[in-house]
């Protein structure tokens, strides 16, 4: 390649990382560069500095490394560079440089590993089991007649500790603005805390392959007030109410006889274990793994083909009638 084109391939490099730089801002809702609680500022605490070391490293080295082929390259055909063996100096210098370097960044590690795994304890702990299904997140709150879907409600403020195992195959639960990445495996218990400084509303996602809808198996964590959060577990707790009468009372009689009911618990109504307990299901703003917004049209889509919507969901298509949808939305929609 010409110089002149060789220069125009380095020039737009630079421009297009400069460019995706740029997009490294505040609203990206999965950015651990951007910790909104303490596990995740710790972890960042230590992400920072480990990357200026390596930049400096890299800085120093790729410089070293320029300078030498620059100042000692062979400048004519009849002139070798001086030849030169053994320097037990410089030997030295960049054996031991180094193992310093690494001794400090590892000495940092360690410390923030040992710390982030100590298991939180006190009365202001929440204490919440995640299991990990193929495509989607159950949350159980040991002790409150709690269980959920998707969406990990805390109260901002507290450690929360986690519990976490998988019904199938291996998942990780990743909250990144919250805390790292942890796996979730079957037949083993794993332990991480999380906790958010403000309410709000924090992005998640399945950090680790998991089959075909792994994409599709996101997860919110909702921070609310202590006051809020008090409100939400005494809503959550309670049994759903049974409509008896209208659309909702025939949605109800739907759910029996299109077999929801085997794979779908309602506290008081139904106790199928495969799918999200949907006793209050419309507690939460999204659903199958967070893929969707939880609204009627969306609801609509998914009884129709679950597995179109969410390519391998284990929530088949039940042939449902476009009135039997109607009905089962009504009924769902009791479910407060
Ligand atoms: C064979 C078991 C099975 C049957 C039968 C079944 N579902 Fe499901 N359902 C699931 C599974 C599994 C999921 C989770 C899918 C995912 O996120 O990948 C699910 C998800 C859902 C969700 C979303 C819940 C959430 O919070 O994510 C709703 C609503 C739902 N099902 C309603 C129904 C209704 C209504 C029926 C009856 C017409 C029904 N399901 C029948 C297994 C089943
Ligand atoms: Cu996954």
């Amino acid at each position: 390649m010409a110089r002149a084109g060789r220069l125009r391939v380095l020039w737009t490099t630079a421009a297009a990382g400069l460019l995706l730089v740029a997009c490294g801002n505040q609203e990206l809702p999965q950015n651990t560069l951007d910790p909104e609680g303490p596990v995740a500022r710790k972890l960042d605490n230590l992400i920072d500095p480990v990357f200026v070391v390596a930049g400096l490293v890299f800085v120093l080295v790729q410089g070293l490394v320029l300078y030498s082929a620059l100042r000692f390259r062979r400048r004519s055909d009849d002139e070798a560079p001086r030849q030169v063996h053994g320097n037990a100096k410089l030997e030295l210098g960049w054996t031991v440089a180094p193992a310093l370097i690494l001794l400090v960044v590892s000495v940092a590690t360690v410390g923030t590993i040992a710390d982030i795994n100590r298991r939180a304890e006190g009365a202001d702990v929440v204490n919440v089991n995640v299991i990990g299904h193929q495509w989607w997140w159950e949350f159980e709150y040991p002790g409150r007649g709690v269980v959920t879907a998707n969406e990990l409600h805390i109260p901002a403020g507290r450690p929360v500790a986690l519990k976490l195992t998988s019904e199938d195959v291996i998942h990780s639960f990743w909250p990144p603005k919250l805390a790292g990445k942890l796996d979730v495996i079957p037949g083993r218990e794993n332990f991480m805390t999380v906790e958010a400084d403000e309410p709000g509303t924090y992005f998640g996602q399945c950090a680790e392959f998991c089959g075909l809808s792994h994409a599709d198996m996101g997860l919110r964590v909702v921070a609310h007030t202590s006051g809020d959060f008090d409100e939400w577990v005494r809503t959550n707790a309670a049994p759903a109410e049974r409509p008896n009468e209208g659309e909702a009372g025939e949605g109800a009689a739907l759910f029996r006889q299109k077999g929801c009911a085997s794979c779908h618990t309602v506290n008081g109504y139904s106790a199928g274990e495969l799918g999200p307990d949907l006793t209050h299901l419309q507690q939460r703003k999204v659903f199958a793994g967070a893929a969707f917004e939880l609204n009627e049209q969306n609801l609509r889509v998914w009884l129709r083909d679950p597995p179109e919507e969410k390519p391998g969901s284990l929530m088949p298509n039940l042939e449902l009638s476009e009135d039997e949808i109607t009905k089962l939305i009504a009924y769902l929609e009791t479910l407060k």
